[in-house]
């Protein structure tokens, strides 16, 4: 039988780790015949919730779950580690600045990128779930020299599944019927959600421009907002459950004339600076993500596309001045 695969989950006690932990332990994450170890990391006061969350998951009896270990040292928490799941982070309080925020998570990633490149198994694969996420996992990487650049990544399967929704509603049909949509550029407001190369049943998508611009876009780029707004928290079952998918695809690849959506280091692509961690449309294949390459862009995607890449360019600035890359 297969040795167990070691995930690590940062921010475990939190609301999307309640959420993943008991997908992960049921074999969701990897697959049914895949049993799973995990390693929790939490800041001090929070590790008495995670060892009550870590006795919940003993109770579920789950077949694939070979153990539970917590930590409050990244260190040992990504200790021959084969997936890091980054999940806690440093959220916007009020009155915050940009700058504020991404220092405060500077001390967050830094350190955790700095215990993957000392301590993670040579498999390492690492999803940065905590915001603002494409420039957290840039950090995480920066101090990860020795980890190939394209085993960062960041969430934007959460946007892509929220989009393929919306597509789904608004055309009537299951989403098993739409492909090739694409989330690009930063896992923020200004992301673009691009239906320019999808597919439904096959045949492209023909929707109008007025309700791509004003109905489409803004609802999945602004759904985090409403989510909070109605459940007076924010979203974590649906973060949780993309988390499953991004790994999922990771692994175990994209079907055959599909793709999906995830932030990874760019090669240049699409005018996307190299070494930025940005969203495209994605193949998976032998464990790797690929961008989808040769793609034709047409001029409304393009200015969309340069004006999220542009707010990335911005936040690797900021954390290139404050020291953090
Ligand atoms: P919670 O506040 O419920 O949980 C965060 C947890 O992280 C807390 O238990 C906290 O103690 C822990 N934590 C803080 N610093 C830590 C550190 N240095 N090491 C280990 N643990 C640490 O937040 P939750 O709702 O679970 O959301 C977590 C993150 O996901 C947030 O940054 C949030 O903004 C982000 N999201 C990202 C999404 C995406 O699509 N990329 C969507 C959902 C979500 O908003």
């Amino acid at each position: 039988t297969q040795a167990p695969v070691n995930v690590t989950v940062t921010g475990a006690a939190g609301q999307i780790g309640y959420a993943l932990l008991f997908r992960i332990a049921s074999g969701q994450l990897l697959g049914q015949d895949v049993p799973v170890k995990l390693r929790l990391l939490e800041i001090p006061q929070a590790v008495k919730a995670a060892e009550g969350t870590a006795m919940e998951l003993e109770d579920g009896a789950f077949p694939l779950l070979a153990g539970t270990d917590i930590f409050d040292d990244p260190k040992q928490a990504f200790e021959g580690t084969n997936i890091a799941l980054l999940v806690g982070a440093r959220p916007r309080s009020k009155g915050m600045e940009r700058g504020d925020l991404l220092e405060a998570n500077g001390g967050i990633f830094k350190p955790q990128g700095e215990a993957i490149n000392a301590g993670a198994a040579d498999d390492i694969k690492v999803l940065v779930v905590g915001n603002p996420a494409n420039t957290n996992a840039l950090i995480a990487r920066s101090h990860a020299p020795d980890v190939p650049a394209d085993r960062f990544t960041a969430m934007t399967r959460l946007d892509h599944n929220r989009a393929l929704a919306q597509l789904s509603k608004k055309l009537g049909v299951p989403v098993t019927e739409l492909k090739k949509l694409a989330i690009w550029g930063n896992h923020s407001a200004t992301q673009y959600p691009s239906v320019q190369h999808a597919e439904v049943s096959g045949k492209s998508v023909d929707v109008d421009q007025a309700w791509l611009e004003n109905d489409f876009i803004p609802t999945v780029a602004k759904r985090g907002a409403a989510i909070i707004e109605a459940r007076g928290l924010s979203s974590a079952a649906s973060a949780a459950s993309a988390a499953i998918d991004h790994v999922f695809t990771w692994v175990n690849g994209t079907p055959a004339g599909d793709w999906t959506s995830a932030a990874v280091a760019s090669d240049g692509s699409y005018g996307v600076p190299e070494g930025l961690i940005s969203s495209f449309p994605v193949t998976a294949e032998n464990g790797q993500y690929k961008i989808v390459q040769g793609l034709e862009i047409d001029d409304f995607s393009r200015a969309r596309i340069d004006a999220s890449v542009a707010e990335l360019v911005e936040e690797r600035d900021t954390v290139q001045k404050l020291g953090l890359i």
